[in-house]
């Protein structure tokens, strides 16, 4: 066959396979089964993207593998079709969305029924068409009768330009994903959905599923647990309590003030008796303004006003401390308040700095002895007092905490010139030590100049003057040694001139995450991390972690695990969704609509535009919106909110299973049989999104005893996207996006299928080439032209590459490397092309393994050679292993790692025979020369070590 006519091949075989239902899974409880599923589209106007045809491809591929293997595979397709690209379309043409979106829908079935797609058409089905979104609203009405969706007032993430409430994740950087507008707060009610009380098991059952790792990732950092304590702290005069999240609570001592968010219900509590009313109530119109994401930036100036008038008591030491109002502190995290102890938390300590208030450190990093601690620090008070009289400047680091800076230093200054003895300062420190009643007890000479001198008083204290230089020569090995011999020390004096120099220095540390926190803390920053309790009463000595349970247990608190994660926020003002089912009675409040009168279907309306107060096009339809409460009968009033478009896409998978049902969303059977889904494809765009409410609305159906399974996908992988060729974003806008129609009418879907299988590594973004759609055309035609005779018999080597192919492309499928897979077809190919005929047997299994990918040419190659059974019919190949192994191995000879020659063995000789043959290859190299090793890998090398 010279260049084959594709158009007449692939509407023969789409057409046969159409008549046949040739992919239509079959209900077959007893086959096993696999669930392949891609993400439904949004069927936008501008139709097929080569994105689509990347991911569907691919799973079609793997489709088509495991239903010639035997499996009962159901690979269905669907339309989630709500959502603003249609309404907007709609809004500025004037037609009707359901119009648009049929014309849409059947454009994409077109497109994908002319790719050779095996989708299971049977199962189609569209998120708009009322029989489909009669179940998400009774999905929905189930989570209503738990609780788990609840009507608050919260302030959303606003779109003036799309007169849209936004989900905190369709913000970004503070704008509207869709048209980039900054977006404002708006106070509005809303339909929630307590996703939060999901975060634990959606965190934890991550480890159940196969995803791709990024995908794990990417949902565990969204969820964000964070580990801490919830403590109550309770306002002076007053029955009041503010409760408080913290992760360190073992930091309570330190708790000199407290911050509320500037939305904390408390404020209105205790507002009357406020003397600074104005004040606080002008910064709480203020924060309102602000974004999320502007409060929390790092680096900004904070800002914030007291609640003067009253006062909170710390729990621990009972002692009142001042209570503010910040933006710092955001409404939505934790409980919407903190205890601050700016000692330890860098915001803390920055607004403490700008407001004068008190700074107690309580966590050190080193343990040590705190009745000498004390007495070391009286000692240094007086060292101080006493040198300030004589105008000696100088930096003293007491208790032990002189070791760990110690170490810095001495890590750093190995080099620098430092106070040597013949400094004013260091003569002038030895002779005030002296006058203060110490001794020297030693004098180390470390070089010429250098020389540390070590004083005790009558109380035992230590100090140790000196640079600390020299003296640890460095060696990794007593690094222990010198710090263990620091810490004898209870105090250490450095001179002005090198603190001076040591900040002037580029840290440049071997350990630089611990070192940073000695850095910051010399440069006058906030002690983070975990050490050991100072300041802290009964609980001085005991180490963070064990502080964090003890101190919380002290003051009645309780352990918790806090979320980042928020409730979703399930409304949209918007007409083009899912009406909300809920009616409100002034009299009976929220109601649901009784199930029999499911669906509430969309009304038809004149004006898609949302009204200018913000409230869906639907409230304009006062004889829809006017009805009856479903339980006292008296009138009441529809709800006119939509869902979001994640509502549709949230179960569909559920519905694959048995989409015609009229009585229930899914037969409880057929769910049993089809899922977890085995294996779902999608975008990276989708992790956080979708791939979470599905998982949150599974969970929450699988609780209520509606679905078999706690996780509704098994395996999740994720495809890279499709550039341009210039490597940019494809976009119809820009005019460089490629349409799959005209490349199926000029070359095929035969070929445009393989070259998206080949175009690169399946998970990584790759950029187009027109070229490449060529080569495989070309590629595919010399497939067409082999010569083929009816012989079985085969050559050995073509025997050993054939059944490495099948191996190879059967494992490559399997794992998506569907480019390698390609290479490997290729290069049996070629191997072809070095016989005039090639015999049948090989013929037969080339063109089974090639199917997938190309189904239309391969099946007519496969009738023309006389078969009378479809391709799809046969099973998949199965490689021999010994086969796959050839009779011949190709050994490499090398001298000193260097290959020198090539021979050719038996396959799995033994060491000695290989040895032996590679040293009479090797003789004239080897001459006069003495081996004195030989390395010999089976299958692959001997390498003689001959020293030079
Ligand atoms: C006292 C404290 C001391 C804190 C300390 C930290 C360090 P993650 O890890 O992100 O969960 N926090 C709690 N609720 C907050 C809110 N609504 N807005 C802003 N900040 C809030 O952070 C938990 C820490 O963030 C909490 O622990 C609290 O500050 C602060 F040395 O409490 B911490
Ligand atoms: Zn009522």
């Amino acid at each position: 066959m010279k260049s084959y006519d594709h158009k007449k091949i692939e509407k023969k075989w789409q057409d046969k396979w159409e008549k046949e239902n040739a992919y239509r899974a079959v209900d077959d409880q007893d086959k096993p089964k696999d669930y392949l599923m891609i993400e439904f589209p949004y069927p936008s106007g501008d139709g097929l993207h080569v994105g689509h045809v990347r991911s569907w491809t691919a799973l079609d591929v793997v489709a088509r593998k495991r239903r010639a293997q035997g499996r009962n595979v159901l690979y269905p397709i669907g339309w989630d079709a709500f959502g603003l690209p249609t309404e907007n379309y709609a809004l500025k043409t004037g037609r009707d969305p359901r119009v648009v979106t049929k014309e849409n829908t059947d454009n994409f079935r077109r497109q994908i029924k002319s790719m050779g797609l095996s989708f299971d058409w049977s199962r189609e089905i569209n998120t708009t068409d009322p029989s489909y979104y009669k179940w998400t609203q009774w999905l929905f009405l189930q989570f209503f009768k738990k609780g788990l969706t609840y009507k608050a007032k919260t302030l959303i993430n606003w779109c003036p330009k799309d007169k849209i409430g936004l989900a905190n994740e369709e913000v970004i950087d503070g704008c509207c994903e869709r048209c980039g507008t900054p977006v404002e707060k708006r106070e509005k009610e809303q339909w929630m959905m307590a996703i939060t009380k999901y975060a634990q098991r959606l965190y934890d059952d991550l480890d159940t599923v196969d995803y791709i790792e990024r995908a794990k990732t990417e949902q565990r950092n969204w969820i964000g647990p964070s580990e801490g304590a919830e403590i109550e702290f309770s306002v002076k005069d007053s029955t009041q309590k503010i409760k408080v999240f913290t992760t360190r609570p073992d930091t309570l001592f330190g708790a000199t003030y407290m911050v509320l968010a500037p939305e904390h219900p408390l404020v209105s509590k205790v507002f009357e008796t406020l003397t600074n009313k104005e004040e606080v109530a002008a910064y709480q119109a203020l924060s309102k303004k602000e974004s999320d994401i502007v409060r929390t930036a790092e680096g900004k100036e904070k800002t914030g006003v007291e609640l003067k008038g009253i006062k909170a008591i710390n729990p621990a030491n009972k002692e009142e401390i001042p209570i503010f109002i910040a933006d710092y502190v955001l409404g939505s995290y934790g409980t919407g308040a903190i205890m601050a102890v700016p000692a330890h938390d860098e915001r803390d300590g920055a607004f403490a700095k700008k407001f004068g208030l008190p700074i107690i450190q309580t966590v050190a990093q080193n343990v040590f002895d705190f009745d000498k601690t004390e007495k070391v620090l009286m000692e240094l008070d007086k060292i101080y007092d006493a040198a300030e009289k004589k105008g000696i400047k100088f930096w003293v680091l007491g208790g032990l905490a002189c070791a760990f800076y110690a170490k810095i230093i001495y890590r750093e200054f190995e080099d620098i010139d430092l106070i040597t003895k013949d400094d004013r300062s260091y003569q002038e420190l030895l002779t005030l030590f002296g006058e203060l009643g110490f001794l020297k007890i030693a004098e180390k000479k470390i070089s010429e100049e250098l020389t540390n001198s070590i004083f005790r008083n009558a109380e035992g204290i230590e100090i140790d003057i000196g640079p600390y230089v020299r003296e640890f020569d460095c060696q990794d090995s007593d690094f222990e040694e010198q710090e263990k011999s620091l810490n004898h020390h209870n105090a250490l004096v450095l001179s002005e001139r090198f603190v001076k120099k040591f900040k002037e220095m580029q840290l440049k540390t071997r350990d630089k995450d611990k070192d940073k926190i000695d850095w910051e803390y010399l440069n006058g920053k906030f002690f983070v991390s975990e050490g050991f309790l100072v300041n802290s009463g009964d609980f001085n000595g005991l180490a963070t972690e064990e502080a964090k349970k003890t101190i919380t247990e002290f003051v009645g608190g309780k352990m918790v695990t806090t979320f980042k994660l928020r409730d979703w926020v399930f409304s949209r003002q918007r007409y083009w969704g899912e009406p909300i089912p809920m009616i409100l009675c002034e009299k009976c409040g929220w109601q649901a609509v009784p199930e029999d009168q499911l669906p509430v279907t969309l009304p038809e309306v004149e004006k898609y535009e949302p009204t200018e107060t913000g409230e869906s096009p639907l409230a304009n339809i006062t004889d829809w919106v006017n009805t009856k409460c479903p339980k006292c009968g008296g009138g009441a009033k529809r709800e006119t909110d939509v869902m979001p478009n994640w509502a549709g896409s949230s179960w569909y998978y559920l519905r694959y299973t048995d989409p015609h049902n009229n009585k229930e969303f899914a037969s409880p059977a057929l769910m049993k049989y089809w899922t977890p889904v085995d294996w779902y494809n999608g975008g990276m765009e989708h992790t956080v999104l979708h791939l979470l409410y599905s998982r949150f609305w599974h969970k929450f159906l699988f609780d209520q005893g509606l679905v078999p399974s706690p996780e509704p996908y098994m395996k999740r992988t994720s495809h890279g996207l499709i550039l341009a060729e210039d490597g940019s974003k494809m976009s119809k806008s820009k005019g460089n996006s490629v349409s799959p129609d005209a490349l199926v009418e000029s070359v095929g879907a035969d070929s445009l299928r393989l070259y998206e299988m080949f175009i690169g590594p399946f998970d990584q973004p790759v950029a187009w080439n027109n070229n490449g759609v060529v080569g495989m055309r070309r590629f595919l035609e010399r497939v067409a032209d082999i010569n083929v005779d009816g012989s079985t018999k085969l050559d050995p080597v073509l025997e050993t590459l054939m059944h490495q192919t099948i191996k190879k492309v059967t494992d490559d499928i399997e794992n998506l490397k569907m480019n390698t897979a390609v290479s490997a077809l290729m290069i049996l190919l070629n191997e072809f092309d070095k016989f005039n005929v090639v015999p049948s047997s090989a013929y037969e299994v080339f063109l089974k393994l090639l199917s997938p990918f190309a189904p239309h040419l391969t099946h007519e190659l496969w009738e023309q050679s006389g078969h009378a059974d479809e391709l799809r019919l046969e099973p998949w190949p199965v490689a021999d292993e010994a086969k796959s192994k050839g009779t011949t191995a190709h050994i490499a000879i090398q001298i000193n790692g260097k290959t020198r020659g090539e021979m050719d063995a038996a396959v799995d000789s033994d060491k000695t025979t290989l040895e032996h043959a590679a040293r009479e290859a090797m003789a004239g190299k080897l001459e006069g020369k003495t081996v004195s090793r030989v390395i010999v890998v089976p299958n692959r090398l001997v390498n003689f070590v001959v020293p030079e």
